[in-house]
C-alpha cells in the first residue's frame, strides 16, 4: 500500500491556502490526515477536505506534532518564526514565502527546472515568488538551448497575488467607479477599505511590494535573485519591472531576451512544445494567444507572441501567463511535495 502523510496547512483559509486543498484532492496527494491551521481570527471554522469538514486550528508551537509535510503560505514573518519549530517536530516546511529563499542551505525549487536542488534540503524547501515560477519554467529550455544572457521582463500581475483583500479592494472600487460613471478619473472620498498602493479599479500600479535602496521594488529583486539561483547562473543578467494590473487571477509578463546562440521564433516554438509544464498558444493567424481569464484554474506556464527582438543580434520576445495561486504558488509547492515522496 502507498505510505500516507499527515499533512498541514498554515495559512489554510487564504487564497493560496484554498488552492492548496483543492489541488491536494485534484492530484490525490497521499494524504493520511489534514490540519488546518490559520491565525486566532479563523479559528473554529469548517473547510472541506475530500467531502469532510474540518475545523481550522490556532497556528501555535504545539501544532506540528506527527506532522510529515507542512505546507506555509501566511507571510514571511510567520515562516521565519514557525518554520524551524515544524521542522524541529519531524516535518519536512515548503514554504511559499521569501523568509527562506535566498539562504544558501535552502533549495528554491521550480521541479520542471531545477529538481535536484530538493536532495539537499535540510527540513525547509522554498517555493519561488509567483512571477519567477511561471517565467523559469518557460525560459529554462531555451537556456539550455541557446544560453540566456539577458532577461528583461514586465510584469502585469493579478490582484489575488496579494491576497484575498487585494481582490476586495478591486472589487469594491470597481462597483463604486461603475456606480458613479467614474471609469476615469480618481475614486474620491469613498470608505473603501485599500490594501494595495493606490486605486487598482481602472488604474495600473507600477508598485508591488516595498521599495528598495536601488529604486527598484522587492517584486523586482526577487526576480532577479531568484531566477539565477533556480537556473544555477549568475551570469545572467536580469531587470525588472512589476506592475499591478485590475485583473483578479494570473500573472501576465512580456518577456525579452538575449541569447548566446541564435534561436529562431520557429526553433522556440519547437523547444517549447516539448517542455514540461509549458503550453504553447501562438496561432496569430486566429489572434490566439495566452490571457490571464483562460489560464486562471490551469496548471500550465502557457506562452504565446514569440517573436524575433529585430533590435539585436540574437533576441527574442514572449508574452507568459500563468495562474498566479496555482502554479505560482499551491500547485508548485504540492509538486516539490511529491518530489520528495518520491
Ligand atoms: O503581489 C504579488 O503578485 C506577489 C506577492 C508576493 C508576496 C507578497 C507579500 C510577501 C510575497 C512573495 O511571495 O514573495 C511576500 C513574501 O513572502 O515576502
Amino acid at each position: 500500500m502507498r505510505k500516507k502523510y499527515n499533512v498541514a496547512i498554515v495559512g489554510a483559509t487564504g487564497m493560496v491556502g484554498s488552492e492548496f486543498i483543492k489541488i491536494l484532492e485534484e492530484r490525490d496527494f497521499p494524504v493520511k490526515s489534514i490540519r488546518l491551521l490559520a491565525s486566532e481570527r479563523s479559528k473554529g471554522r469548517m473547510l472541506k477536505f475530500r467531502g469532510k469538514n474540518s475545523p481550522v486550528q490556532e497556528l501555535g508551537e504545539g501544532s506540528f506534532k506527527d506532522i510529515d509535510i507542512a505546507l506555509f503560505s501566511a507571510g514571511a514573518g510567520i515562516s521565519k518564526r514557525f518554520a524551524p519549530i515544524a521542522v524541529k517536530s519531524g516535518a519536512i516546511v515548503v514554504d511559499n514565502s521569501s523568509a527562506f529563499r535566498m539562504d544558501p542551505k535552502v533549495p528554491l525549487v521550480v521541479p520542471e527546472v531545477n529538481p535536484e536542488a530538493i536532495k539537499k534540503h535540510k527540513g525547509i524547501i522554498a517555493n519561488p515568488n509567483c512571477s519567477t515560477i511561471q517565467m523559469v519554467v518557460v525560459l529554462k529550455p531555451l537556456h539550455d538551448a541557446a544560453r540566456i544572457k539577458r532577461i528583461v521582463v514586465s510584469t502585469y500581475q493579478s490582484a489575488s497575488g496579494w491576497g484575498k483583500e487585494a481582490v476586495d479592494q478591486m472589487w469594491q472600487e470597481t462597483k463604486e467607479a461603475v456606480r458613479l460613471r467614474a471609469l476615469g478619473s480618481r475614486l474620491r472620498g469613498n470608505k473603501i477599505k485599500r490594501v494595495l498602493p493606490d486605486q487598482i479599479a481602472f488604474n495600473v500600479i507600477p508598485q508591488i511590494d516595498v521599495f528598495i535602496d536601488n529604486r527598484y521594488t522587492k517584486e523586482e529583486m526577487k526576480m532577479l535573485n531568484e531566477t539565477r539561483k533556480i537556473m544555477g547562473d549568475d551570469s545572467i543578467r536580469v531587470t525588472a519591472t512589476c506592475v499591478r494590473v485590475p485583473v483578479a487571477v494570473s500573472h501576465a509578463e512580456a518577456v525579452n531576451i538575449e541569447t548566446e546562440k541564435k534561436l529562431s521564433p520557429e526553433d522556440a516554438i519547437e523547444i517549447l512544445k516539448r517542455a514540461p509544464g509549458v503550453e504553447v498558444i501562438d496561432d496569430i493567424s486566429r489572434e490566439k494567444y495566452p490571457l490571464p481569464i483562460d489560464a486562471a484554474g490551469k496548471d500550465a506556464s502557457f506562452v504565446g507572441r514569440i517573436r524575433q527582438d529585430e533590435s539585436v543580434e540574437n533576441g527574442l520576445n514572449l508574452w507568459i501567463v500563468s495562474d498566479n495561486l496555482r502554479k505560482g504558488a499551491a500547485l508548485n509547492a504540492i509538486q516539490i511535495a511529491e518530489l520528495l515522496i518520491k
